[in-house]
C-alpha cells in the first residue's frame, strides 16, 4: 500500500468590501470563520475594492479602508504566509472574467437578487449597471482560482448560488472548465442583525451608526451601542419568535462566548434587559480588544503592509491568468502571440 499518497488541499475564496467600517457582523459572519480554515484549505482572501465601487465612495477613504481591511485580517489572526491576501484591483482578471461571465447570465436571474433590490433602495440616486451586475463579478473572483468552497454569511448564499448556476451553464457549453463552488455558511454568527432594526442586517455602510458595532469601535461606543439596542417590551432574557432584538443580542453573545441559548437564559434568568446589554457591550469589547491592539501596530506599517498585497497579487494572479486563458481559448477568442 503506497503510504505517500498527499490529498490536495482543497481552495477557499472569500473577500470583504471596504465600503464601511467592518462590523461585528462581517467579522462574525466571515472573517473568523476563516482563521479556522488556514492550515486545512489553500485559502486566498481578497480585499474587493471593485465591489465597493457599486456605491459611490469617497477615494481617500476608500484607500485607508483598503488597508484596514487588509490589517484587520491579519489582525484576526490570518497569518499572510499560509493564506493568499490580496487586493481585487491589482488582479485585473476579475473584471475580464466578469466580463465573459456576463454574457453567461441572464437578466432575469440578475433581477432576482435581493440584495440589488435593497441596494436600489437605500442608493436610489445611483442604480448603476454596476450594482446589477456585482453578483457577475462575484461569480469571476470565485471561480478564476478553481474555488471548492466559499465562506460568506447566509446574506450572500443567493449570489454563491448564482455563481454556481454560471459555472454549470458554461461548464455544459463549452466541456469541463470551472470547479463548481460550494458554500461554507457558518451554524453560528449566520446573520448578525442591526442593533437599530433587528429585521435588518447589520451593514457596514448603514447611515444610521447606531445600527452597527465596528470592530475597531471604541469599548465606551460598543457598550453606548448595545443599550441603545431596540428590543421588545418583553422582560426575560429568552429566545423566541416575535423577541427578534433579544435574539440578535443572544446570537451574538452566544459568537462570543461559545455558550448555547439555553445556558444563557439560565445566566441571566431574574435579571432584566439592561443587565444583558451591559453584558453583551463589555464581552463583545473585551473580546475584540487584542484584535484592536494588532491592528494599531500593523496601521503603523505601510510597507509591510504593502509587501503584503504585492506578493498576495502575484500569486493570485498566476492562477487568474491561467483560468482566464482557458476561458478565452473555449470561448475562441485568438490567443495573443
Ligand atoms: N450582518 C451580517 N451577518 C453575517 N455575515 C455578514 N456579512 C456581512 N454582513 C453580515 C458577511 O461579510 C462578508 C463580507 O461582506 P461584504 O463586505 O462583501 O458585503 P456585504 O455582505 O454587503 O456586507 P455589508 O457589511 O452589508 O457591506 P455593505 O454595507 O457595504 O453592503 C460576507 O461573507 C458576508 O456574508
Amino acid at each position: 500500500m503506497d503510504n505517500n499518497i498527499t490529498v490536495p488541499k482543497k481552495t477557499i475564496f472569500s473577500g470583504v468590501q471596504p465600503s464601511g467600517n467592518l462590523t461585528i457582523g462581517n467579522y462574525l459572519g466571515a472573517i473568523k470563520n476563516w482563521t479556522t480554515l488556514q492550515n486545512e484549505y489553500n485559502c486566498i482572501y481578497c480585499v474587493v475594492d471593485m465591489h465597493a465601487i457599486t456605491v459611490r465612495q469617497v477615494p481617500a477613504d476608500l484607500r485607508r479602508r483598503t488597508y484596514e481591511t487588509l490589517a484587520i485580517y491579519i489582525a484576526a489572526g490570518l497569518d499572510p504566509e499560509k493564506n493568499t491576501l490580496f487586493v481585487q484591483s491589482h488582479v485585473p482578471q476579475h473584471a475580464v472574467l466578469a466580463w465573459d461571465l456576463g454574457c453567461f447570465t441572464m437578466f432575469g436571474e440578475l433581477s432576482r437578487m435581493t440584495q440589488f433590490k435593497d441596494k436600489s433602495r437605500s442608493n436610489a440616486d445611483n442604480i448603476n449597471s454596476g450594482l446589477f451586475t456585482y453578483p457577475v463579478l462575484m461569480a469571476a473572483d470565485i471561480l478564476l482560482y478553481k474555488t471548492d468552497l466559499v465562506p460568506v454569511g447566509s446574506d450572500q448564499k443567493q449570489h454563491l448560488e448564482l455563481a454556481r448556476d454560471i459555472a454549470i451553464r458554461f461548464n455544459s457549453i463549452f466541456s469541463d472548465t470551472f470547479t463548481i463552488p460550494e458554500g461554507y455558511i457558518p451554524k453560528t454568527g449566520m446573520r448578525i442583525m442591526s442593533l437599530a432594526d433587528p429585521t435588518k442586517k447589520m451593514s457596514k455602510s448603514d447611515a444610521n451608526p447606531n445600527a452597527s458595532i465596528g470592530i475597531l469601535d471604541s469599548k465606551d461606543d460598543i457598550i453606548r451601542k448595545f443599550k441603545r439596542a431596540v428590543t421588545d417590551s418583553d422582560t426575560t432574557i429568552r429566545y423566541a419568535d416575535g423577541k427578534d432584538g433579544i435574539n440578535n443580542l443572544m446570537n451574538i453573545y452566544s459568537c462570543f462566548t461559545g455558550k448555547t441559548y439555553g445556558e444563557i437564559e439560565k445566566e441571566f434568568d431574574g435579571r432584566g434587559y439592561g443587565d444583558f446589554k451591559l453584558a453583551v457591550g463589555e464581552t463583545v469589547a473585551d473580546s475584540l480588544s487584542p484584535l484592536k491592539t494588532k491592528f494599531d501596530t500593523l496601521m503603523k506599517d505601510k510597507a509591510y503592509l504593502e509587501d503584503i498585497m504585492k506578493n498576495g497579487a502575484f500569486s493570485a494572479s498566476r492562477i487568474a491568468e491561467r483560468t482566464v486563458s482557458k476561458v478565452h481559448k473555449k470561448l475562441g477568442f485568438v490567443v495573443k502571440s
